[in-house]
């Protein structure tokens, strides 16, 4: 298959990467990265090791590909889905945080799979990414349903030996990610602690209202997510990734733009479409774009 990873950060370079080993793989990427991996290939350290070479680029437009695989921040998916309608790719499958599948949707006219993935990476070098956790990638249809598509990127993904399920239900999964990043990614950033902490801190309380109010959202939206499902997935997720630092407390660490609007943001969109307040997640949205603007970084 020939695969196209629309913008190859850390995870995009590491699952771009490990399907490199049997598929003909570009990675759209920023320089030094771009440059280094075209004319050495990507080393790939940790719990998966490896060296391959993809093809690398930083020209975002003019490609040909059978499935460009989305992985850039939630707040350049307006750009990635610019780029992505001057290329030809047969199909989207995006693996980004937040509620982004819409946006391709509406600005490509190819068929859009929603995807999550929990494999941890870390881009330590250009050229050179770790896998810090083999994790799993779930895909199927954005509507959710059986999709010969999602079928067959599935097999794709498992012949590179990526850890896969093919799965019927994504609403359901993308609103309890939302929930899970609602409560613990903004909870952890603004008070600058790891997510074990909120195990016990009166931070938890904070992460379960936001999951619980998500969850509410969801099913306004007409998606069956319980409000015990959102919190319990928020207390499974603290304790699995205890000595994590949430991709928005990174963020926040290296003074750059957060998925707030992506996440928080997108769920009191959602419940102002539908007359419902969700104050727990307009308070931490208006907490992090205080925060963004305070840095200029909005
Ligand atoms: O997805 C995550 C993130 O940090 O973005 C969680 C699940 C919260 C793990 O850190």
């Amino acid at each position: 298959m020939r695969i196209l990873v629309f913008g190859a950060g850390s995870l995009g370079t590491l699952i771009g990467g490990l399907l490199a080993s049997v598929h003909d793989v570009t990675l759209v990427a920023r320089d030094p990265h771009a440059s280094r991996v075209a004319e050495a290939g990507l080393d790939i350290v940790g719990a998966e090791s490896r060296h391959v070479s993809p093809d690398a680029t930083t020209v975002q437009t003019g490609h040909d590909a059978d499935l460009a695989l989305v992985t850039v921040k939630s707040f350049d998916t307006d750009a990635a889905a610019e780029s992505l309608a001057e290329c030809d790719v047969d199909a989207v499958l995006s693996l980004q945080n937040g509620l982004t599948e819409e946006t391709l949707e509406s600005a490509l006219n190819v068929p859009v799979l929603a995807g999550t993935a929990t494999y941890g990476a870390r881009l330590v070098d250009p050229g050179r990414v770790e896998c810090t956790g083999i994790g799993r990638v779930v895909l199927g249809a954005l509507g959710g349903g059986p999709s010969p598509l999602a079928e067959r990127v599935g097999k794709a993904f498992r012949d590179a030996d990526i850890n896969t399920l093919v799965a019927s239900d994504m609403p359901r999964r993308r609103w309890e990610k939302l929930a899970v990043n609602a409560g613990i990614n903004a909870v952890t950033a603004l008070a600058r602690v790891e997510n074990g902490a909120l195990a016990s801190d009166d931070a938890h309380d904070v992460a379960h209202l936001a999951a619980r109010e998500t969850a509410r959202v969801a099913r306004l939206e007409g998606v069956r997510l319980p409000n015990r499902v959102a919190r319990d997935a928020i207390d499974r997720v603290v304790e699995k990734t205890a000595a994590n630092r949430s991709s928005m407390l990174q963020d926040v660490d290296a003074g750059k733009r957060t998925e707030v609007d992506a996440i928080n943001g997108a769920v009191v969109d959602s419940a102002t479409r539908h007359n419902f307040e969700v104050p727990t997640n307009r308070t931490l949205t208006a907490l992090l774009r205080a925060w963004e603007r305070g840095e200029g970084l909005r």
